[in-house]
Order: structure tokens, then sequence, then C-alpha cells
């Protein structure tokens, strides 16, 4: 029959699980792979061995015999002693040790083995073998609380209506696979010693096949606690009178009786939902997961702090859905999931990062802060990746610059990074309201690159280009040769005013021509032809003609006056120049 070749199993798993609770200190010393990651290092669903996890713990039984001693069973005798601890040793398979019952005398006489596994385990069966015939009535139940509640796991009796309000014969289906059921298997009398019962938990269970999606099943074989009631012993009127239970003291009346079991098992795995191939104990001697897959708790069941970029969820075959780290670019310690991001991110994505330092902000603290802006010569990992503004006081009209760029917001007229220098058509003026203003309308430069200047420019005159050698026939020539700063201009008539500073003097007919400010008067229409070519705040050499006029005060250029961009060379050449002339070299025109 089927029952007798699982049962064949069981026993089979039995010796090779008693085996393996000989552990070689030696071994764990050797670092294996780590079953919980390929060989390239990605996770993967890792799962603790399949164990007898109720070998060697502890079984609270609610009657054993020896207190006071009888004949057959004496608790201060070590070779008489039928203690609790039988249940769960090293059985030999010549010398089974049992534990045993006091002697009952009136049914129904209720005794109960309860066994705490210290965590949840998943449960694939749960096994006695009897050293007394097989109860008549025996219900399993488990506990996913450590004792607080318990559920039925399943019954036996031979009067499953009777004993327990349940049909003997009953289906499970998809609908009720986490419901206990009662079979009137495994409740015969004989064989009088070695029977066995054994449970287990998924089999005839339609989703087992898929248990990695059945949430159902998954907690149907989850079990902290293990608990065993033995109900209704068989009446021995059915058995004869041929065991020595008659012979017990005090037998009188009713048929006497003990239940008797040789070993408990409780076949399955360490439940750590994917995450851990092993449980061990912890510092209080717990056991719990060594858990992998960034999950922590005694069940691998929630994900580690700072990895909480996607929900918690249990390994499977497929995927090993560990917890991924939030994403803070090195800068936060904490972050929290948030559903809606998760969301929005199709499921990829949902950590927030909280706290962000090093002046970063943002979800992954990905940005800086306000009054800071990236650097962008460092990497956003980096402590220094946000560098605080650097907003000028008087040019800027806000402390806060652009996060990404630096910009600080400049006020009318000001430009650069640092909002340092006026733009281009603006000069400096004295006011910190607005340090910038307006180059008044009609300016050389606009008039200079517009390309509405005249068209006769060509004809009228030749443009300064390229290098100018300034020879002494040439210096003769002029009234003055100066240095000098162009500051400011300003139109009046058809004329550009410009303000300048002569910086040196070289050679001056004029008593006006001195260094200090002066001014410049050039013909707007010479201006507009470049002729000469002026800009403002650039350093010119500039040889001209005196002319005398009381409207325009200064000096005065033409498209025949030489007016150069200043080179420092020039310096030593002038000064030559000016010696030979005091020498009377110049030959008057
Ligand atoms: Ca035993």
């Amino acid at each position: 029959r089927m029952e007798v070749l699982q049962l064949l199993r069981l026993l089979l798993t039995t010796a090779m699980l008693g085996l393996s609770q000989t552990v070689n200190p030696f071994v764990a010393q050797q670092t294996p792979p780590d079953p919980c990651y390929d060989e390239s290092g990605a996770p993967r669903r890792c799962i603790p061995e399949f164990v007898n996890a109720a070998f060697g713990k502890e079984v609270q039984a609610s009657s054993t015999c020896g207190k006071p001693p009888t004949r057959h069973c004496n608790a201060s005798d070590p070779r008489r002693a039928h203690p609790p601890a039988y249940l769960t040793d090293l059985n030999t398979a010549s010398n089974m040790t049992c534990w045993r019952s006091e002697t009952l005398h009136h049914s129904p006489q209720n005794v109960t083995l309860t066994l705490s596994l210290g965590k949840k385990f998943e449960v694939v069966y749960v096994s006695l073998q009897f050293c007394s015939p097989r109860p008549e009535s025996t219900a399993i139940l488990k506990s996913m609380d450590y004792g607080k509640t318990w559920v039925p796991y399943q019954y036996y009796s031979s009067q499953c209506r009777k004993i327990y309000g349940k049909p003997s014969k009953a289906t499970v289906t998809k609908q009720n696979e986490q419901e206990a059921l009662c079979t009137d298997g495994l409740t015969d009398l004989y064989p009088l010693t070695g029977g066995l019962i054994a449970f287990s938990t998924l089999d005839g269970r339609p989703s087992a096949q898929d248990f990695d999606s059945s949430p159902v099943l998954q907690d149907w074989v989850t079990a902290t606690d293990i608990r065993v009631v033995f109900s209704r012993p068989h009446l021995f009127r059915d058995l004869g009178s041929s065991r020595d239970a008659g012979e017990e003291e005090g037998a009188t009346g009713s048929t006497p009786y003990y239940y008797a079991v040789g070993e408990l098992q409780v076949g399955g795995r360490c439940k750590c939902n994917g995450h851990a191939a092993r449980c061990v104990k912890d510092k209080e001697q717990k056991l719990v997961c060594d858990c992998k897959h960034n999950t922590e708790g005694p069940e691998c069941d929630r994900c580690k702090p700072f990895h909480y970029d996607r929900p918690w969820q249990r390994a499977s075959a497929r995927e090993a859905n560990e917890c991924l780290a939030c994403n803070c670019n090195l800068h936060a310690r904490r972050c929290r999931f948030n559903m809606e991001l998760f969301k929005l991110s199709g499921r990829k994505s949902g950590g927030v990062c909280l706290n962000c330092r090093h002046n970063t902000a943002g979800r992954h603290c990905h940005y800086c802060k306000e009054g800071f802006y990236r650097d962008l010569s460092k990497a956003i990992t980096d402590r220094k990746a946000c560098k605080a503004c650097d907003c000028h006081p008087v040019g800027a009209a806000g402390k806060t610059c652009n996060q990404t760029t630096g910009q600080c917001p400049c006020k009318d007229g000001v430009t650069g990074l640092t909002c340092n220098r006026c733009a281009k058509g603006y000069q400096q003026s004295r006011s910190p309201v607005a340090p910038c203003i307006k180059i008044p309308a009609i300016n050389p430069t606009s008039l200079v690159t517009s390309t509405e200047a005249p068209a006769d420019c060509d004809s009228y005159c030749k443009p300064a280009k390229g290098n100018y050698k300034i020879n002494m026939k040439k210096y003769c020539k002029k009234d003055y040769v100066v240095q000098v700063n162009i500051l400011e201009m300003e139109t009046v008539a058809n004329w550009a005013k410009f303000t300048i500073n002569i910086l040196s003097v070289y050679k001056c007919r004029d008593e006006r021509v001195k260094r200090g400010d002066n001014f410049l008067w050039i013909h707007l229409k010479d201006l507009s032809c470049k002729c000469p070519k002026i800009q403002i705040s650039k350093k010119y050499l500039v040889m001209g003609i005196s002319e005398n006029s009381t409207d325009r005060p200064g000096l005065m250029a033409d498209k025949n006056s030489l007016v150069i961009q200043w080179r420092d060379a020039w310096t030593r050449r002038l000064r030559k120049l000016q010696r030979r002339e005091k020498k009377g070299k110049c030959v008057k025109p």
C-alpha cells in the first residue's frame, strides 16, 4: 500500500537525519561557496537543509510514568525510566528508547505531547513511532505563535465524526487547503509495537505543486510548536488478556492502558523564506536564520535598514527577491519606502533617502540643496559634490544660485556666474542698486558692428588693420603722441566724446596734453567706419594733430590719426624717438 511505502521513506529519512545531526566542528571552519549567491555573485534562493526539527529538543508530556515507581517504570532508575527525552533522542535500530505515559484507567484518557521548535519551521511531516499499540484516536496540532494559539493539522480516529466531529472521508480542494482532515487509517491496533503515525503536511494538497506561489500552503506548513494529543486508547477487551498493562498496580474495574512512543519526528526546514542557507544560534542561544540578501529577522522576514527600495518578498525558485539598498549617493544613512513612488517607477524603486548630508537634497540625495550648486569636477557621490553659492554681494539679486549650474541671479545689466561684472552694453556705476547701467543708446560698439554702417567707408577711409610701424617720420609729423586708457563715451551732436586717462606722454606741442583725465573727440562718421576703431576700457597709442576748438576741449582724432591698441613693447621705441626729437632730429614740416 502507498502508506507503507511512504512510511518506509520516512524511516529512511529518519536514519539520514540522525547522521546529519552529528556535526563535525572542523567542517564549519572551511568556507564553502555561499549557496545564497551564484558563481557570479548574483543572489539566488537558498534554503536550510532538511532536518528532523524535533531532534534533541525537549518535549513536554502531560503524563509520564515512574512517579511513583511501578514494577515496569521507575523515573529514578535509568534502566527502567521512560522520560519524554526518549521521544527525541538518538535511537539505535536495535534498542529503541521509549517515553511512556502513566497507566490510565478511565476513558477518554487524554495525554498531550508538546514540542517547541524554538522558531518557525516549514514542516513537511510529523511522525510518531510507537512502543505501544497505536491509539484509537490521535490529533496533531500546530502553533504559529509559540503556543498561544493552536490549529489542528490532522486527526486519526476509527470514529472521526464521533470523536472529532469530522467526516472520515474528505478530500482537500483548493478551497480548503488549510483544513485538517480526519482519517481512519493508521488507527489499527496492530502492530502491537513499532506502529507508525505519519502526517505529511503537503500530501494531497492541490497547490503543493506550485508551493512558491501559494501563500496559503506556505502558511499551512509553518509552525513554531507541534502538539500531539492521544485522545483515546484501544480498549483492552479488543486485545485479550495478554498485555502486561493488565498487571499494573491499581488495575481494577476498567482496563488500564498507557501510551508509549519511541520517536517523535518533525521533518522540515528552518523557515527563512529563501533568504538563508542555514539557521544558527544567536547570542541568547535562540535559533535564528543566517540571513542573506540584505534581509534580517528570525525568519529573514524583513529588509535590513537602508534596504527599502522595494518591498520585502519571499525568494522563489526564479527570483531571489533580495532587498535592495536605497540609492542615496553615499549622502544618507537612512531611507524609507514609498509605495506611490514605487508604483510610479513601474515597481522598480520606492526608496526615499532621509536626512541627506553634504549639502545634498532630493529623493536620492542627487542634487544640491538651496544655496549650493554642483561642482561638476566631482562625482555626485563625493562629499564635496556641492559647493556653496558665491554670489556677489552687489551684483547678485540674491544669495541662492542655480543648484545645477551655480549661476547666481544677477541684477539688470550684470553678468558672470557670481554676477561680478557688467554685461555687454552696460557700464559700471557707483550705485549698489543698479551697479551696471546701460551705455547710452548710440554707442561706438553698436555703430561699429552695425550692418547699417555707411556703405562708402571703403572709399572714405581704410580702417586700421594689422601691424603698425611707428617710425621717426610719423612721429615727427604729429603734434602729440600719448598712451591713453578709454574710460567712457557719450555722444555730443555728431561727435563721440570719450573720457580718457592719459597714462604716458611721448610727445606734445600742446600744453593741454598732459597725464591725467582728458577727452578724446572723434567724429561719428569716422568712428562708424572704424577709422579709428575704439573700445571702452582698452589702452591705445594715439598720435594726432592739435586742433583748437572751444566746443570740444581735449584731443581730437580722425581717419588720419593713428589710434592703435597699445603694446607694451612700444614703450622703449617711443622713448628712443622722444630722445632723438630732443636732439633736433625732427625736421619740421
Ligand atoms: Ca527514543
